[in-house]
């Protein structure tokens, strides 16, 4: 019996004519109405689904009756209830390792622009304003040498700080769950609290994973303990920052900068902090490579593959429901 694949997010072409060798795939297209609809009337025939972005729980998958597994295109898994998924015995899979490299690009890129407020500039160079060489309100901070703070050193946040001390020059302080010796030999990376991370880092970088204890990791508070010079770069999720916050220490001063490329709310068509010189602004382009997202989709349909011939996924989240 060939089993069925349901999208619930853009698929490329490229990869629905792949899946179609081994499985009936359904991709809800906007054309032929709504989407949500047409999800949700397929959503009983589903053994499989593939995509990224969406909020997936009980409430979305009550109707999901003869689902398999979940084969996310993406290395968070914050959207998914995975208790739920677990108790339910549907295998959840994602796509890590092979973004590491282009978000950790993206990042330190943030890091730049922050600093040496490129975005700002350009826009105020194609506006015409190049009048003169630019005077001192217009000078950004340096980079090399400062202070990298990584709050969360995991796969991404290694590949940061790899950047900075290699590349930059940077003391690496860092926070987390647990000590990373290797990377303490490698890097000369130094293990802190996260207050003090806060309070001596030039620049902090969010790369830990969403949860009930890093929601709003990023307060009042803790941007209080920060330098007035410091920068807060968020590659990691929108939610993990306390957004009113940030907004009222880039508007006050007490927070030189920010580079964003997460939000409370996603995808964001408008904000306060798109009219702050000192916050770049990014559309969630951490993965958004061609390579990227192509190395993502083969990795997610190989997840859903092996898991639909019930062989055990790479990339397994949920490894109890292995049933092999
Ligand atoms: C997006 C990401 O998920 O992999 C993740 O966790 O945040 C990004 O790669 C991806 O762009 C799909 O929306």
């Amino acid at each position: 019996m060939r089993k069925t694949v349901l999208a619930f997010s853009r698929i490329s072409p490229d990869m629905v004519e792949r899946l179609e060798k081994d499985f009936d795939v359904i991709v809800p297209n906007p054309k032929q109405g709504d989407v949500a609809a047409q999800f949700n009337e397929a959503l009983p025939t589903a053994h499989g689904l593939i995509g990224a972005g969406r909020a997936l729980g009980e409430a979305q998958l009550k109707a999901a009756t003869n689902l398999e597994v979940i084969s996310s295109v993406s290395v968070g898994y914050d959207n998914y209830d995975v208790a739920y998924l677990t108790q339910r015995g549907i295998q959840l899979t994602n796509t890590p390792d092979v973004l590491t490299e282009s978000t950790a690009d993206l990042g330190f890129s943030l890091i730049m622009a922050s600093a040496r407020r490129t975005a700002e500039l350009d826009a105020w160079t194609k506006a015409g304003h190049w009048k003169a060489s630019v005077s001192p309100d217009l000078f950004g901070s340096d980079v090399n040498g400062k202070t990298l703070g990584i709050v969360g050193l995991g796969n991404i946040g290694a590949a940061i700080a790899r950047r900075g001390r290699l590349g930059f020059n940077m003391p690496v302080l860092y926070s987390g769950n647990s000590r990373k010796p290797a990377l303490e030999a490698e890097l000369g990376a130094t293990f802190c609290t996260l207050d003090d991370l806060l309070a001596k880092a030039d620049f902090v970088v969010l790369v830990v994973p969403l949860s009930d204890k890093t929601r709003h990791l990023i307060s009042h508070r803790e941007l209080g303990l920060m330098k007035p010079s410091a920068f807060l770069i968020n590659i990691a999720r929108g939610p993990i920052v306390d957004e009113a916050a940030l907004i009222e220490a880039l508007q006050n001063g007490t927070l030189r900068g920010a580079g964003l490329d997460v939000y409370a709310h996603e995808p964001l068509a408008e904000s306060p902090l798109f009219s702050l010189k000192n916050a770049v602004t990014l559309p969630h382009i951490g993965s958004a490579t061609g390579e990227t997202r192509a190395a993502m989709a083969q990795r997610a349909m190989n997840n859903l593959t092996a898991a639909l011939k019930g062989q055990r996924p790479t990339d397994l989240v949920n490894p109890e429901t292995f049933k092999g």
